[in-house]
């Protein structure tokens, strides 16, 4: 693997992967050039009924001629007049007393028909003496094939009739189709072959094939021949892309480490003729996510034409080639005369197409965008939308509508639309399902009806199930954010009402029958084992969920503090639940911060109920998008290998703090910035420390904080609610990273009574009044008996084995010993010479609350 792409992957990686292996030996910091915008717009469009006929993608004419309908009960009496089809109609029973099926293609009879001239269109009739198809072209009586299975096999069909009618229909869009162009595991053959096939039937003209992580596609082996194996794949893929009309195109990725010199020349010929002898007749050229030599501008172009010359017109029946600059997003173009877009408008042969992702590297696509690279590039754009590419947050499956798409364009401003999926190929295939429908029928796209019937057409016997997982699965929740559980409505636990918790519980119930439902249901078993990791968490995040309200209900009748504190812990996430969930992880917007939320709420209340004070666990809050979100407890959780990052990159006036619920006096505050402290780009390099009663008003602590991961401030007392970290003038760009914020953490001189334990920092967490940390003890904690203290409330978690309590004197003699096999449990001191409680055992310790006399 060459350095830089080592330090890709660690962009990569590091944004979602907490891994920082590589992020140190990166000049071109591409993490924070993904600087996607965090707004989540709602999804366009309403669910119709199509009353028993849906086709996808959505026809441009269709109307029914009279009541009048066709028997086809009979089956069919084909007449393939150019004999191409045969192979394609294998869901009709032929039958020499059927009804008659004409399929034709070709310029003249297309005229006739009013078929539009346009690769792709076509005519399909319904009448007395049967059905005809007629294309523009092959490809277009193709698709009028498809529109024909469709209607087969919609619930109008079922009794064996179809209604007169008339279809006349062509797409938007002169490319449609998939770039198999993530980084992370290429797709199987299988998965290929099996998304060919989807390709076809949704009419979809264009698969590209270039997957970051094939060795033969990129760096180090895009100069050598495949090997026996994968060729022969390629080959199969080719035959599949054949039968389904779609261009395979063939994409190499030789940016990294091409010499501008002859010999690089002839090697990429010499690919290219292999490939050919593959069969391949269209070929792409990727300069995405390079550094170095190949990013030159004039370079490219000179060799796409040259290219264009020496080889696509020289073989005659290869098509015009499609380039993808390294200036793919206007996040990084140079905008003016000099740039490489302008460079590529003036130079490169006007019928090669070149790639576009818009405004940043995941973004809607808008009029603006296209307006900005096709004055530049003087064509319309080819547009490459990443989406629902996940290889930047791995942990999550996109499995939401298919929107962010002006439904005003025209092929005048965009010449196609590739969509990035997930490396999870089946899983990818709903939000295909949208691609295909917007690009062929632009104008009449509705995102929500399309998703929808993506369901249906995905998993038609677990269809109900699928769409909770769904409609709980869209938001990646700090890259391009999509929305998500929009039929849901949580709550705070100040906010409760029994009407919106009853509902609230009836979908975590629902959410919890998913896993069995799909299982039982989802016919396609690599959709299945694609799914399951998540699905196995989404279950149990039902399972939380409706817990979480069941405990509310307790906590709210507020009689029972034992069985409230032991239905509290059954419900905690351990270390291993949390991090199992953080693999494969949905319910981001809004299930799993109802669980965070309601749990953290209710443990702040019940301690204050115990204590009669107000508990010092807190919350995160800043400036970015994600500021909200639970990702902020990340830097509050006393472990810091784990970190809050924005996601996006930080600009003047972020800020990362917290606020305390109540005002308090704050004389120390501790900050670990950065993901490390080693070299780290994660933080805000000039900085101040600010303060603040009502979140207002805000005043320093500190002067100019300059390159400082580690901050500490102690000083006189102040009163405030809300502390920050405010960033101030600096050229970063990159994200901030916070991995631990400390406000007034305890020290063991200032407890007030001795601590004698194998760990007395772990321990302090045992009298920390914040039911969010707790202390692992492994042995024993001895603490001393303060004046005035009668009994103490002892939380701990789940006991595998009870706990011994042993009371002592002065002189350390045993004055009573107890067991303690409840996590939630009283020790009532025996009398006043009791000067010290040794606790024995093993259990993680939430709290220990002192109660006077
Ligand atoms: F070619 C491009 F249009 C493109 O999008 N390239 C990559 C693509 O392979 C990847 O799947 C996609 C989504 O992650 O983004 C591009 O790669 C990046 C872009 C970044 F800004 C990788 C890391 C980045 F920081």
């Amino acid at each position: 693997m060459t350095n830089y792409k080592k330090t890709l992957f660690a962009g990569i990686a590091g944004v979602l992967m907490c891994s920082n292996l590589y992020a140190q030996e990166t000049n071109f910091d591409l993490s924070s050039q993904r600087s996607e915008k965090q707004d989540v717009l709602p999804v366009p469009g309403r669910k119709i009924d199509h009353q028993g006929l849906v086709i996808n993608p959505t026809p441009q004419k269709l109307s029914f001629i009279g009541n009048e309908k066709l028997d086809i009960s009979q089956g069919f009496i084909l007449k393939d007049k150019q004999k191409k089809f045969t192979n394609d109609l294998n869901f009709v029973i032929f039958n020499k007393n059927g009804a008659k099926l004409i399929v034709d293609f070709g310029k003249k009879v297309a005229e006739k028909q009013k078929v539009k001239d346009v690769s792709g269109a076509y005519a399909l009739n319904i009448h007395k003496n049967g059905i005809s198809i007629t294309g523009y072209d092959e490809r277009g009586a193709f698709y009028g094939i498809q529109t024909l299975r469709q209607l087969l096999e919609s619930p109008i069909a079922v009794n064996k009739q179809l209604p007169y009618l008339e279809i006349n229909d062509y797409p938007n869009l002169p490319n449609r189709g998939v770039v198999e162009g993530f980084y992370g595991t290429p797709w199987s053959h299988e998965v290929r072959m099996s998304l060919i096939d989807f390709y076809g039937k949704f009419k979809m003209n264009t698969y590209l094939y270039g997957p970051k992580d094939d060795p033969y596609h990129s760096c180090p082996n895009w100069r050598l021949p495949y090997p026996e194996k994968e060729a022969k794949n390629i080959k199969q893929l080719i035959e599949a892309s054949k039968r389904n009309r779609v261009d395979f195109v063939w994409a190499i990725h030789p940016g990294q480490d091409i010499k501008w010199n002859e010999e690089d020349y002839k090697n990429l010929v010499n690919k290219f003729n292999w490939m050919y002898d593959l069969g391949v007749r269209h070929f792409a050229i990727f300069f995405d996510d390079i550094s170095g030599e190949g990013t030159n501008p004039s370079k490219q172009t000179e060799l796409l034409n040259r290219l264009t010359d020496d080889f696509v017109k020289v073989k005659g029946d290869v098509s015009p080639l499609t380039v993808c600059p390294t200036d793919y997003s206007k996040l990084w173009a140079d905008p003016t005369e000099k740039g490489s877009l302008a460079i590529y408008g003036k130079t490169l042969y006007p019928d090669i197409k070149v790639f576009w992702t818009g405004d940043v590297v995941c973004s809607d696509l808008t009029k603006e965008t296209l307006d900005f690279i096709n004055s530049r590039i003087k064509r319309p754009a080819y547009y490459w939308w990443n989406y629902p590419v996940t290889d930047y947050v791995r942990n999550i499956l996109l499995q939401g509508p298919v929107y962010g798409l002006d439904t005003s364009l025209t092929k005048k401003e965009v010449c196609g639309i590739v969509s990035n999926p997930m490396e999870h190929g089946e899983a990818s295939k709903l939000a295909l399902y949208g691609v295909a429908d917007y690009t062929w029928n632009i104008a009449a796209y509705n995102a929500l009806d399309n998703w929808e019937r993506g369901l249906n057409e995905l998993m038609p016997n677990a269809r109900d199930a699928y769409r909770t997982f769904a409609i709980h699965s869209c938001d990646t929740e700090t890259g391009y954010r999509r929305d998500e559980s929009w039929e849901t409505t949580t709550f705070r636990l100040a906010n409760w009402t029994d009407e919106a918790a009853r509902n609230l519980e009836r979908e975590f119930e629902k959410i919890e029958n998913v896993p069995a439902e799909i299982d039982k249901g989802c016919t396609n078993q690599n959709l299945m084992k694609e799914l399951h990791p998540w699905l196995t968490e989404f279950g149990k995040l039902g399972t939380r969920g409706k817990r979480a309200v069941e405990l509310t209900r307790i906590y709210r009748t507020g009689q029972n503090d034992t069985l409230f504190w032991n239905k509290y812990i059954q419900n905690l996430m351990s270390k291993e639940d949390r991090k199992n969930y953080e693999a494969h992880k949905s319910g981001t917007m809004k299930l799993q911060p109802f669980y965070e939320n309601a749990m953290d709420d209710m443990a702040h209340e019940f301690l204050k109920h115990l204590t009669g004070e107000i508990p010092m666990d807190y919350k995160g809050i800043g400036s970015f998008g994600n500021s909200s979100t639970t990702q902020t407890k990340l830097m509050l959780d006393n472990d810091t290998t784990t970190y809050y990052t924005s996601g996006i990159a930080q600009k003047a006036g972020d800020w990362i703090g917290v606020d305390l619920r109540t005002i308090r006096e704050v004389s120390e505050i501790s900050i670990l910035q950065g993901r490390n402290s080693i070299d780290d780009v994660d933080y805000f390099d000039h900085a101040v420390l600010e303060y603040s009663e009502n979140g207002n008003n805000w005043k320093a602590l500190t002067g100019e904080l300059e390159k400082q991961y580690v901050i500490h401030w102690n000083g006189d007392p102040v009163k405030a609610r809300y502390v920050r970290l405010k960033r101030l003038d600096s050229k970063r760009t990159n994200y901030a990273s916070v991995r631990s914020f400390e406000v007034n953490p305890l020290h063991a001189e200032n407890l007030g009574f001795k601590l004698e334990t194998e760990d007395r920092q772990q321990a302090l967490y045992a009298f920390d009044r914040n039911l969010g940390t707790s202390f692992e003890c492994s042995e024993s904690i001895v603490f001393e008996v303060e004046k005035g203290i009668k009994s103490y409330i002892l939380l701990t978690n789940r006991l595998s084995t009870p706990l011994k309590c042993k009371q002592l004197d002065a002189k350390g003699n045993l004055v009573s010993e107890t067991i303690l096999d409840s996590p939630f449990s009283k020790i009532l001191l025996e009398n006043k010479n009791v000067e010290k409680i040794r606790i024995e055992g093993t259990a993680e310790i939430f709290e220990i609350i002192a109660e006077k006399e």
